[in-house]
């Protein structure tokens, strides 16, 4: 895990609001420095080839390193205050604005914050970071018009992965003090209300 870092902090949000809601899964977090480049270390890639972060070693030795299929492998093995519930049609819905946030939103957003004010230090890219922010606007009207019926949160009244996926890429933001809603202000509103809640105040630092 990485305090900074998307998926890590989209995994560490899922497990904080699985605990608000009761269930304790007693994972322990260690911390992988990516700014020291410790995860293309040996130990690191002895967990996963990728060199990536988050990675979840399994009771059997195993690892789990895509941050999505560890998410749906804990739904999976602690099956008390799950967060996809409800119907098939519900839980589809919930799965496909995850991944509408992650894959049509949260990579560009990465790409553009890069390409602004990287905190790894990458150069300034004019041309990268127009090409994203003309790539984010399709996403980011789809998620204000999800919002504009009143919902508190992305799904409806409780929480989903999708809050946690957009609350993960949004924290990168902050930190390198981008500003991505521009005129949307049920996404604003979402934003300000997601980070009230006790999950956030416990995983976000910024
Ligand atoms: N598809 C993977 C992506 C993991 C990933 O790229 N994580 C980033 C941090 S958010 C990382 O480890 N970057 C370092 C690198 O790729 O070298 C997932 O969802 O977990």
């Amino acid at each position: 895990m990485v305090p900074l870092a998307p998926n890590p902090t989209k995994v560490m949000l899922y497990i904080a609001e699985r605990e608000q809601l009761g269930c304790q899964m007693d994972i322990e977090q260690i911390v992988v420095n990516t700014v020291k480049g410790r995860h293309k270390e040996p130990e690191h890639l002895a967990r996963n080839p990728f060199g990536t972060v988050p990675t979840l070693e399994l009771d059997d030795g195993n690892f789990l390193v895509e941050s999505l299929a560890i998410i749906e492998y804990l739904e999976d093995k602690f099956s008390t205050a799950t967060l996809l519930t409800g119907s098939a049609e519900q839980r589809g819905r919930a799965r496909d604005v995850e991944r509408i946030v992650d894959l049509r939103l949260a990579g560009p957003m990465g790409t553009y914050g890069h390409a602004v004010n990287s905190p790894l230090g990458y150069p300034k890219d004019d041309a990268k970071a127009a090409q994203m922010k003309t790539a984010m606007q399709a996403p980011l009207n789809y998620l204000e018009e999800l919002l504009a019926d009143g919902r508190p949160l992305l799904l409806g009244e409780q929480v989903s992965v999708a809050d946690c996926t957009l609350q993960a890429s949004l924290q990168f933001m902050r930190y390198i003090e981008v500003d991505v809603f521009g005129e949307r202000p049920g996404l604003r509103a979402w934003d300000e209300r997601y980070r009230e809640r006790p999950a956030a105040k416990a995983v976000l630092r910024w």
